[in-house]
């Protein structure tokens, strides 16, 4: 699939630009979507906050950021020859190869013509005399549309933690979803990490190779099973490509989390301890995500769960030399995958060096930072520099920034207030016209985001190319059929073991957030089933004029 040409403005009175379709995002989604549009004679502006394309590959970059998903499958699909001329280097791509690709892919379908950089979305209001959105932007530009696509990712919001006396700190202070451009350099420096989740996981090994001293501060330990990244030959790369169409249709209709692997086909009790101790040792060794899918009950069964968490935390013992540090840093409170399973690559091995020490701020939680040292009851921590890998306000942070007025001026901030409601994560009631790409109420960060952008996106083209033929003005989800979806989502969640942890999916790490299980759990194949036959049915649940 070649370039596809830029569709100009319907019409543009002066001052004032009209497009069919703003696209909030230049990231994954926001590039697929744009590809998209002009493939069906739309024209669409993307607006993008960043200073490139890539979404989160653009500002995650952290030392030892990369991808949990191997990079032959973190990929787009929508192109034969892209999939099979770009040559990724390693098993887990690191974040410049990623967003080297973001950028590849931006001119190899000439998308940048059609993207605004460095402008943020502010605020977009629903006009129901013209059907169609009155968007605006930090840089004053002012844009009727008649379409809204939030592409703003789920993972995009970085959180600054509430804690006393940070901004008196004397040395730097970075965020993992916010590092800076230029190379940092903690060579000589006492560093200081808050957060154990992925972010804080994938940077402590590198960043402990650099400092004098690490001091990481864990107030939640977590399950992290190894990488085992290895560069990849070319016979690997090889291998994959022939294999693609399979591949990718498995990921599509079969995968849960949109992840090529064997399907497990029994649960973790009908084995003997043997032969699942051996099972377990097999996943371990070929590293990463599909250690969770060994058995078809992980995520259902706590007794079935026990076997696979008592694994991962006899591994660390038996890695970590100290019984102290070791003790904490196995896991106690969630069932293993119930947060998000971190992978890594020699994460608790670099408690054994000498220069890194584990403070646990769960017994006894920071009390302050002083210009020179984090305060935890009864100690002193002497650092240089601060690196916070505190997580995002997922899923619905984003969106929440932005002052968006849907029918009667309701924002949707008032009608997400005790969480969030969509149709199919899609589309909300009340916001005709604006679709969100891997929404709350779709698996999105469930999955393998790849595939899920690539449905969502497809999803809402074929919408658009159907109310275009049909001679239709707006379409919105009907509240019925929303409030549905929602009870589903919930009750699917209910049945799994997801809802016991304190998670970012329920929205438990931001204070005052409702806990509410967010993404939709019932897997990609069964959801892409779902979109499908609601299209098939005329789009079903919602309304057209
Ligand atoms: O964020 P997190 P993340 N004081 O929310 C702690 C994706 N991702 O950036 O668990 C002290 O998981 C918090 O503690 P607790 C992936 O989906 C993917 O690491 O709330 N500590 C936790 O330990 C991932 O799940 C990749 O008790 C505080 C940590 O900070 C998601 O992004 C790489 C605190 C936050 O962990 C988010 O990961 C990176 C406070 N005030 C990320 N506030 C890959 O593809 C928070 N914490 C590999």
């Amino acid at each position: 699939m070649s370039a596809l040409k830029s569709v100009s403005p319907r019409k543009q009175a002066p001052g004032a630009l009209t497009y069919d379709v703003v696209v909030v995002g230049a990231g994954f989604a926001g590039m697929y979507m744009l590809h998209r549009l002009r493939g069906i004679g739309l024209s669409a502006r993307v607006y993008e906050q960043g200073g490139d394309v890539g979404g989160t590959w653009y500002w995650n970059r952290y030392p030892g950021a990369r991808c949990d998903v191997e990079s032959m499958q973190y990929s787009y699909s929508f192109s034969d020859e892209l999939q099979q001329e770009w040559n990724w280097s390693e098993r887990y791509a690191p974040q410049p190869e990623i967003l080297r690709y973001a950028n590849h892919v931006a001119d190899r379908f000439n998308l940048r013509s059609d993207i605004q950089l460095n402008t943020r979305v502010d605020g977009a209001v629903f006009d129901e005399n013209t059907n169609s959105w009155l968007v605006t932007t930090s840089e004053g530009n002012t844009i009727t549309a008649k379409y809204v696509v939030l592409a703003t990712g789920c993972l995009s919001n970085a959180r600054m933690p509430d804690i006393k006396g940070l901004s008196d700190f004397k040395g730097k202070v970075f965020h993992t979803g916010h590092w800076p451009h230029e190379p940092v350099d903690f060579t000589g420096l006492r560093v200081g990490v808050i957060g154990t989740g992925s972010s804080g996981i994938q940077s402590v090994p590198v960043i402990a190779e650099q400092a004098s001293h690490l001091t990481v501060f864990q107030r939640t330990a977590n399950f992290s099973i190894p990488a085992r990244n290895a560069p990849l030959t070319e016979e690997e790369r090889e291998a994959f490509r022939a294999k693609y169409p399979e591949i990718r249709r498995f990921a599509r209709e079969e995968a849960r989390n949109g992840i090529y692997t064997e399907p497990p086909d029994r649960g973790a009790l009908d084995d003997g301890d043997n032969e699942r101790r051996a099972k377990y040792e097999a996943r371990w060794s070929r590293g990463g995500l599909t250690f969770m899918s060994v058995y078809n009950n992980l995520a259902l069964d706590k007794s079935a769960n026990d076997t696979a968490a008592n694994f991962v935390r006899d591994k660390i013992a038996e890695i970590v030399k100290d019984p102290q540090t070791a003790k904490l840093l196995q896991p106690n409170n969630h069932p293993i995958g119930s947060k998000r399973i971190c992978v890594d690559t020699d994460y608790f091995v670099t408690f054994n060096r000498p220069n890194v020490t584990l403070v646990d701020i769960k017994s006894n939680p920071i009390e302050e930072i002083l210009p020179n040292a984090v305060r935890v009851v009864g100690q002193d921590y002497e650092v240089d520099a601060l690196v916070l890998a505190t997580g995002f306000d997922a899923m619905t942070g984003s969106v929440a920034k932005i002052d968006i007025r849907g029918r009667n001026g309701r924002t949707l901030n008032q009608k997400w207030a005790e969480g969030p409601k969509t149709y199919l994560g899609l589309m909300s009631a009340g916001f005709p016209n604006l679709f969100i790409v891997t929404g709350p109420g779709s698996p999105s960060v469930l999955s393998n985001m790849m595939v899920s952008i690539e449905q969502h996106v497809d999803w809402i083209t074929d919408c658009l190319g159907f109310m275009r033929e049909r001679g239709f003005e707006a379409m919105e989800a009907m509240r019925e059929a929303e409030d549905k979806w929602v009870a589903h989502v919930n009750e699917v969640a209910h049945t799994t073991l997801y809802p016991q942890a304190n998670s970012w999916y329920m929205g438990a790490n931001i204070p005052g957030k409702p806990q509410i299980f967010m993404p939709y759990i019932g897997g990609v194949g069964v959801y892409r089933q779902i979109c499908n036959d609601v299209a098939a049915k005329g789009y079903e649940g919602f309304v057209m004029i």
